[in-house]
């Protein structure tokens, strides 16, 4: 008997280790120690042993069955960890494959003007604003000193929501807004949208951008103006830039301009950008109106200040050549992918 579970026991050894998978492993422990197993079969004859070999025989099952436990647990280790390591080599990337090609996202020209905006007036000591795009009557024209029968204030030259509520037309209406939050020294830019009745042509449209500036404290002048303005055209289209002032009208300055940059591309001498002028207007700038600065609660004797308000698609227009600002809203990856 004990002969035949040594021999037991070294059958159950070789089958154990020549288990390849951890389910032939489950096979060789139901054989040998299942219910049914060879083990239990074994032991089925204990009874018919005398009583001395039986404790004997008795203690030699309790061996080799924990032996056999210690056989099968070693290798379900092993096997185990062989099958981890298959399974995840059949699910790891092929390495070698070629990818996908990424396509680069670009940053819109004129996102990139914008940016470009405000690093330079920040850099002066500006502060960038906000305004809301749908205004009322008063920020767009009363706060903004036009008279009451103003062809601006028609209906059909602005976009009206409903009676008194229309889309701006212009920046300037965030300048009253600021300066009726706060004191002087006010010194900030307001990017945004504006929107006109218009028609559509190279270089207008009914929804456009511009940026306005405005700077208010005493002993502001028309000078610093200028200073300001020709600093900003310098970064922004290079050095040797000039800037000209020409007499406008706004209701909400006195005096008024029309700011022109000399031409970058030809220096002046005119070319197909300038249409041959050697300038390129930027947009209107003025000193605020003594109306202007009472509508906010400002004393006029006290404060003086300066605003401008120029077109943002005209930048990148300027500074790359493009001839028609349709192109920056129709999406067409041909264009954009130039920036
Ligand atoms: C104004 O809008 C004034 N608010 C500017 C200003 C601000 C004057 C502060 C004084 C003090 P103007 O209508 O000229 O001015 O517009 C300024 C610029 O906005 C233009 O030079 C142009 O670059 C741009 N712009 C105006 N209308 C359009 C349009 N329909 N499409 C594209 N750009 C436009």
């Amino acid at each position: 008997m004990l002969d035949h579970l040594d021999l037991l026991l070294s059958q159950a050894a070789r089958n154990i280790e020549a288990a390849a998978s951890t389910d032939a492993l489950r096979e060789a422990e139901v054989h040998y120690l299942g219910r049914k197993g060879e083990l239990t079969q074994a032991l089925r004859g204990l009874g018919s042993l005398s009583a001395e070999e039986r404790p004997l025989v008795g203690k030699r099952a309790n061996e080799v069955r924990a032996e056999m436990e210690a056989l099968l647990a070693a290798r379900k280790e092993a096997l185990s960890a062989r099958e981890e390591e298959t399974r995840r080599c059949r699910n790891a990337l092929d390495v070698t494959l070629p990818g996908k090609r990424l396509r680069h996202g670009r940053r819109h020209p004129l996102t990139r003007a914008l940016d470009e905006i405000k690093r330079i007036f920040t850099g002066l000591g500006f502060e960038v604003v906000q305004g809301p795009e749908i205004e009322t009557d008063y920020y767009g024209f009363q706060a903004l000193n036009y008279p009451p029968d103003h062809p601006a204030a028609d209906e059909a030259m602005s976009f009206f929501l409903k009676d008194g509520v229309l889309l701006r037309s212009q920046t300037s209406t965030v300048q009253v807004r600021t300066m009726e939050k706060r004191e002087p020294p006010v010194r900030i830019i307001a990017p945004g949208r504006c929107y006109r009745y218009e028609a559509v042509d190279a270089t207008h449209s009914h929804s456009f951008t511009q940026v306005e500036g405005l700077f208010v404290d005493e002993g502001v002048s028309m000078a610093d103006l200028k200073g300001t303005l020709t600093l900003f055209a310098r970064e922004m289209f290079g050095p040797g830039v000039q800037v000209r002032f020409r007499p406008d009208y706004f209701p909400f300055v006195e005096p008024g301009a029309e700011i022109a940059a000399s031409c970058a591309i030809c220096k002046g001498a005119g070319c197909r950008v300038c249409k041959m002028s050697g300038w390129l207007e930027l947009g209107g700038a003025g000193m605020v109106h003594p109306n202007v600065l009472r509508n906010v609660g400002y004393d006029p004797e006290k404060y003086t200040g300066y605003a401008f308000g120029m077109g943002i698609e005209r930048m990148p227009m300027i500074r790359y050549g493009i001839e028609d600002m349709r192109l920056f809203t129709e999406n067409d990856i041909r264009f954009l992918e130039q920036f």
